[in-house]
């Protein structure tokens, strides 16, 4: 039993140190380009770590069963079960505690991260409508039917007024690690940072993407999105006014 135990034990601590030198060590997420990206990220590495020593414990254990305590031959039954109510107490006990856990960190500690936004500098109002987006920037006077693109200034606290004109939309900016529902007859509101420079062209996780199915065209309705240094972000604001 202790020889199972032993082998067991140091499978799990090997694969569990080479995993979380992995998750340490390589960059497994796209492009964070918000301040609110940073905090998803931050909790999803959380959560990595945590998950990993469960994980590999499940599956060493599980691989180890089947190659050492299967059946020799057809007529063989292999190893009976036998219940370990202290195994099992340990078990619920270590998970429980685990999910407790995580629900307050980085559960609701990252939500009043997140709520505890800076006053909005730059106010957007976005409508979504099947299967485009209609972006306005009130403060400048500028409305931009059926918007095939979205600029943004860096480092400027933006808050997004959205609705819809029919059917449920999400405005999902994979960049931001930021999705809100867009429903017709209510305002919801999202708030992000954008506080690092790219576009689209340069990489595709720079868009605002339909996150919930809204009819035959919802794959395609997205705009590209561009976070630029806030002159630029001026001067494209007057090339729009110039052109309307
Ligand atoms: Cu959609």
């Amino acid at each position: 039993m202790w020889r199972h135990i032993g082998i067991v034990t140091a499978a799990w601590v090997v694969l569990t140190t080479v995993l979380e030198m992995v998750v340490a060590n390589v960059n497994i997420y796209p492009v964070a380009a918000s301040e609110e990206a940073n905090l998803i990220d931050e909790a999803f590495q959380t959560l990595m770590y945590l998950a990993i020593p469960v994980f590999t414990l499940v599956v060493v254990i599980i691989v180890y069963s089947l190659l050492r305590f299967r059946g020799r031959g057809p007529a063989d039954e292999g190893s009976p079960f036998r219940r370990n109510t202290g195994v099992a107490i340990a078990w619920l006990t270590i998970t429980a505690g685990l999910s407790i856990f995580v629900i307050f960190n980085p559960g609701l500690t990252g939500l009043k991260e997140l709520a505890s936004h800076p006053a909005a500098q730059l106010e957007i109002q976005v409508e979504a409508e099947q299967w485009h987006w209609n972006v306005s920037y009130p403060q400048y006077g500028v409305y931009i039917e059926e918007a095939e693109e979205m600029f943004l200034p860096a480092g400027q606290a933006v808050r997004v007024e959205l609705t819809s004109t029919d059917v449920i939309h999400s405005f999902w900016v994979p960049a931001f690690r930021l999705k809100q529902d867009a429903v017709p007859g209510q305002v919801n509101n999202l708030y992000f940072t954008p506080n690092r420079i790219g576009n689209f062209d340069e990489d595709f996780m720079y868009r605002v993407q339909c996150a919930e199915l809204c009819g035959t065209g919802h794959a395609r309705m997205r705009m590209r999105l561009a976070v630029v240094e806030p002159e630029n972000f001026e001067e494209w604001i007057a090339q729009i006014k110039a052109e309307q």
